[in-house]
């Protein structure tokens, strides 16, 4: 796709001069109707199709919430599959990952690109939380922590399916808040906090939320009989990202048994 329908879009959008000053001072920011109902129905099309068995993603998907205990029968309790974009030629020159792009550009600075992109999905009734965390205690250190995540919503998303919800303010610290893994033996990383601080955003499908690396965020577990699919992309000075690859990491691009994260502090 043409980045020139990205700028176009950018340039239909009547709060982008806020944007950067809010994502500054909260940590988060919300972008309405980023993709057009039509526009919904194709990522989502793509998206079923990941889920189902159309394609062989094993190497790429996981239960993030393998750390409690199977809530419906045969059913991860949160489907996480990493690089979509992987799975289909050009994926990541759509609408989707080129508006994210545009407005990581906005909130963060030119020299940012495309780190990895990734789905988690909750099903019905999953009824799983994802902790309260920040991102950066995946990843390496790196000298410039300069990230933005774009979390595009391909349902409706309410805190009784699983909306994010964000600590405001809370990447302004330079410093991570203690973390550590959910479970042992899981991926999952969970940081101190307290869930009073948190909140929630709730947003239309083909809408997106914005986060920093640093900020604490967390979703509920999917109570209701509606899905809960939210695509996933994260952007980040493309000198980090050489840093990263020239250290082996990948955000699991070769397998999910590649995967390596910080050391949680003591
Ligand atoms: O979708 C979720 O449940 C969590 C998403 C998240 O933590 C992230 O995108 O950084």
């Amino acid at each position: 796709m043409d980045v020139s329908d990205a700028k176009e879009w950018l340039k239909t959008q009547k709060s982008s001069s806020l944007w950067k000053s809010k994502f500054i001072e909260d940590g988060y920011l919300v972008v309405e109707d980023l993709l057009s109902p039509e526009e919904v129905q194709f990522y989502q099309s793509i998206y079923d199709k990941l889920l189902s068995d159309k394609f062989d993603t094993s190497k790429h998907r996981h239960d993030l919430g393998s750390h409690t205990e199977q809530k419906v029968k045969d059913k991860e309790n949160i489907c996480q599959i990493m690089w979509p974009s992987s799975y289909f030629d050009k994926l990541e020159d759509g609408k989707l990952h080129k508006r994210a792009h545009e407005i990581a550009k906005v909130v963060l600075a030119d020299d940012v690109d495309m780190d990895f992109d990734m789905l988690i999905s909750k099903a019905p009734h999953t009824d799983t939380v994802t902790p309260m965390h920040q991102d950066q205690s995946y990843w390496p250190d790196m000298p410039d922590k300069r990230a933005v995540t774009v979390w595009v919503a391909l349902d409706d998303v309410t805190e009784d399916n699983g909306c994010m919800c964000f600590v405001p303010g809370s990447h302004k610290s330079e410093t991570l808040r203690p973390f550590r893994k959910a479970k042992e033996g899981h991926h999952v990383i969970c940081c101190d906090g307290d869930e009073s601080e948190l909140v929630a955003a709730p947003i239309r499908k083909g809408s997106c939320t914005l986060h920093h690396g640093r900020t604490v965020h967390y979703t509920g577990g999917n109570i209701t009989d509606r899905q809960r699919r939210a695509f996933i992309v994260n952007f980040r000075p493309l000198k980090m990202i050489e840093f990263e690859r020239a250290q082996g990491f990948d955000h699991a691009k070769a397998g999910l048994n590649n995967i390596n994260i910080q050391t949680p502090e003591k």
